[in-house]
């Protein structure tokens, strides 16, 4: 049997991109409903995104979502990076006119943001899978989720696809093209209760491998190593992590590691992907379900935020002056922004991580790391497409 319900905007996943997007909508006096397939536990659970750019804190503090993270996120003004046995630092804010990064975790902005969606009564619904997308080309499109064995249609004016790279939307039009690249690395990620041994984040270039120094509050350090594509946690006992983080993060001078109990720990493979163009008739795509980067840029969520700030703005524009044009440009502005992103990401993550079966590709890269510290107007790139990517 099949319920139907009826909305404006039927937006799929309650990741940071769904759950902004639907924030704005409701400010703005548009209906939406948010359907999740995980629980609310396992949504608010999930480690990822650490920094967040100076723009998009703006973007969430101006839309009444960034309390929390103004109150408790940590401001920097660099970032490490070592290499070579040396620790080499980016003045972020004096070559990026004064711009920061806040490193906020992404589940403690999802927390802020199911907290406020509750608050205002609109529909989030969890546990909901998304199964069917139908009538994109038409004037009613709509969605089938089942949850508990029922199946819920529901009809609206337009579906945002917010789902991930592995979800629905993304493969909901046969007009999708996708461009992909993958890596020979992966990322073992750790949450310690251990205070961070240092004030900013740590990109470490080490002959045996990749490692970044991060933290999630004066107790909590998030931190990871860059392992092989196939490698798995099995291969990673606590005291190996130590042990190579300890080698990988040991320059002259550094602060070393300060080890704790690890809470959390996760591998994720590293690639690249574009899924274009981001609309098919009443469908569009924001975040992961569009674009994946490698996180060495630290660009996924903040491209994701960015792709829901630009598709509210044209959902508002066809509600309140019944005015097309920017959603008929959302796809070709998105897009300009995610290859920024990609290209800015895929510059950082092949500098970052030595290639031990391509010496030469490996000297190229130490080559280029060494320019940003020879060049300022290298540095003052590097530094303007780190802290805020939509300020170029
Ligand atoms: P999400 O994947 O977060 O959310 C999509 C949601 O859709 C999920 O909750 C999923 O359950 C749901 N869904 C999927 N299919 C569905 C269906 N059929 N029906 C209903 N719901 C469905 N980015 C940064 O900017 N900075 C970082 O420091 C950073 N570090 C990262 C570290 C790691 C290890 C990883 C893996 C990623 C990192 N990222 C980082 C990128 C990451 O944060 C993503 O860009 C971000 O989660 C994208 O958000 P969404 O587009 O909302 O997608
Ligand atoms: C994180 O804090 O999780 C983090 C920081 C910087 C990155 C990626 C992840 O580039």
């Amino acid at each position: 049997m099949v319920v139907s319900r009826k909305t404006q905007v039927v937006i799929v996943g309650a990741g940071p991109a769904g759950l902004f997007l639907g924030h704005l909508l409701t400010s703005d006096g548009i209906d939406n409903i948010v359907i999740e397939r995980r629980s609310r536990s396992h949504v608010e659970a999930r480690v990822r995104a650490g920094v967040i750019e100076h723009g998009v804190v703006q973007m969430l503090v101006e839309a009444g979502a960034g309390e929390r993270l103004t109150r408790e996120g940590l401001v920097h003004h660099g970032v490490h990076m070592w290499f070579d046995g040396q620790r080499h630092r980016i003045p972020l804010s004096d070559l990026a006119d004064g711009r920061t990064i806040t490193v906020y975790g992404q589940q403690e902005l999802v927390k802020d943001l199911i907290a406020l969606r509750l608050a205002s009564g609109a529909p989030l619904e969890f546990d909901a899978e998304v199964v069917e997308v139908d009538g994109l080309t038409g004037t009613a499109p709509s969605l089938v989720y089942e949850r508990d064995g029922e199946r819920v249609r529901v009809e609206g004016d337009y579906v945002a696809g917010c789902d991930g790279s592995l979800g629905v939307a993304n493969r909901a039009a046969p007009i999708f093209q996708r461009t992909e690249r993958t890596y020979p690395f992966a990322w073992l990620g750790i949450i310690a209760q251990a205070a961070p041994a240092n004030e900013e984040l740590v990109y470490a270039r080490h002959p045996r491998g990749f490692a970044l120094y991060s933290m999630r509050s004066p107790t909590i350090s998030r931190l990871y190593l860059g392992v092989g594509a196939h490698e798995t946690l099995e291969e990673w006992p606590d005291d190996r992590i130590w042990e190579e983080l300890h080698v990988r993060l040991a320059t002259e001078g550094s602060a070393g590691v300060n080890e704790g109990p690890i809470l959390e720990r996760s591998i994720a493979g590293l690639r690249n992907l574009v899924v274009s163009p981001m609309r098919y008739g009443r469908l569009m795509l924001a975040g992961d379900a569009a674009h994946i980067v490698p996180p060495t840029g630290a660009k996924g969520m903040n491209a994701a935020l960015s792709d829901v700030r630009d598709l509210y703005r044209a959902l508002s524009a066809i509600y309140r002056d019944r005015d097309q044009r920017l959603l008929d440009g959302y796809s070709d502005l998105a897009l300009e922004r995610t290859w920024r992103a990609e290209e800015f990401s895929t510059y950082m993550t092949q500098m970052l991580h030595p290639y031990p079966h391509d010496p030469f590709e490996s000297e190229v890269q130490l080559t280029r790391l060494r320019q940003v510290f020879a060049n300022p107007a290298i540095a003052t790139v590097l530094s303007r497409n780190y802290v805020d990517l939509n300020s170029l």
